[in-house]
């Protein structure tokens, strides 16, 4: 039977919490062969390791940060967030953040501070970045707001608080907007799910700033749009090798080359897959998978994880790997009242 709406907040969470840790492993790897993938994995069943053992970082970090705002003000209040991100970093600046974005943190922390998004504007030369942590942390607006256009409106905002090019925010839009389809069971209907996508892109980069923004990076006129286009087109094909997969859409830093290469890992992994367990659910099919690419793995695996965590629902998550993670029961805590939240008569369009 298909999950209920409540049990796919919680796996949308969780499962961006176990991306994050499971996929901390292998940050940066250039080549990640299945079999480390699936020993990294199966030691997680090994009941004489801790609790929590492996790590949450900048991703879940930051994550937190936007449910925790977004549930005390009961809204979406660009200050509080703000405020909160520059007093996690504080806490804890060793949670693997990226080197670029320390230095709007750090801004952010000064009270006499008059504009939010100011700190971000001034990055890379005034260009911005285009890094995933705007992405990575997007799960949380997708599980408060229930239309499509405040999910598109409020992640972008979110995400604009240190990543002002549109690659950056744009790509936020797009990771919550497949959590928010996800939760409404549109995956059944992978065809329809991707097209969905292509077409809201298909809007977002019609704006002024995405088309310079585009331009200047010397992209095609609608990037994310062609990237979902390939990934369509890997859909298709009866055989993907990871090679291909690298090389089509990429498993970098950079939002554009991290968020539809997510998406894909969800999609592919919709179906058993030569090289993992038959035993695995899809869920676990999806963060292996998101593994053996390399790259950013914990940031790929945390984002293909809440989409497919918000498609599968929590009882597809091994209780083994839910307790190996650091942060899991405060991500489950927070998903059931982002929920009762979601629910509220007042929170209606
Ligand atoms: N930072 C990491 N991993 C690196 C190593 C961590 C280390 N192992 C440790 O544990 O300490 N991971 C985390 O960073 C990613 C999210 O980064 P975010 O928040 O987008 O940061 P930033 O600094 O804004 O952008 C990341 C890099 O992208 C390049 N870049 C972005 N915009 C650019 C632009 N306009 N021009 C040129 N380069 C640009 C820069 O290299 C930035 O540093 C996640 O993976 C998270 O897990
Ligand atoms: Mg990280
Ligand atoms: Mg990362």
């Amino acid at each position: 039977a298909a999950p209920g709406v409540l049990s796919r907040f919680r796996g949308a969470l969780v499962g961006s919490v176990l991306g994050d840790c499971i996929g901390g492993e292998f940050e940066g790897a250039v080549d990640v062969p299945l079999d480390r993938v699936l020993q990294h994995l199966s030691a997680l069943e090994d009941e004489t390791r801790g609790d929590g053992i492996l790590q949450y970082s900048d991703d879940t970090a930051m994550m937190r940060c936007v449910a925790d705002s977004l549930l005390t003000r009961m809204a979406f209040d660009e200050r509080d967030m703000a405020r909160r991100f520059a007093k996690e970093y504080n806490l804890a600046p060793g949670r693997g953040y990226g080197s670029g974005v320390i230095q709007v943190l750090r801004k952010l922390a000064s009270p006499h501070l008059k504009d939010v998004f100011q700190p971000a504007q001034a990055q890379f030369g005034g260009r911005g970045s285009f890094g995933n942590g705007g992405a990575m942390r997007a799960a949380p607006l997708a599980l408060a707001f229930k239309s499509r256009a405040d999910v598109c409106k409020y992640s972008r905002f979110g995400a604009m608080l240190t990543h002002s090019c549109s690659l950056g925010y744009n790509g936020a839009a797009l990771q919550a907007l497949a959590v928010h389809l996800s939760l409404q069971g549109a995956l059944a209907l992978p065809k329809e799910f991707i097209n969905k996508l292509i077409s809201e892109m298909e809007e977002m980069e019609k704006d002024e700033k995405a088309q310079l923004d585009a331009k200047a990076l010397n992209l095609s006129e609608f990037p994310y749009c062609s990237r979902l286009h390939r990934v369509k087109e890997l859909m298709d094909r009866n055989s993907v090798s990871i090679e291909e997969v690298i090389s089509e859409l990429g498993n970098g830093i950079a939002a554009l080359q991290s968020v539809p290469t997510a998406i894909f890992c969800v999609l592919h992994c919709l179906e058993p897959r030569d090289g993992l367990p038959e035993r695995f659910g899809g869920l676990e099919r999806t963060i292996s998978y998101s593994l053996a690419l390399g790259g950013d793995t914990d940031t790929i695996a945390c984002m293909a994880g809440a989409i497919a965590g918000a498609h599968y629902g929590i009882d597809s998550i091994p209780q083994s790997w839910q307790k190996s993670c650091e942060g899991v029961e405060e991500a489950d805590d927070l998903a059931r009242r982002l929920y009762n939240f979601y629910c509220l008569p007042q929170f209606e369009e």
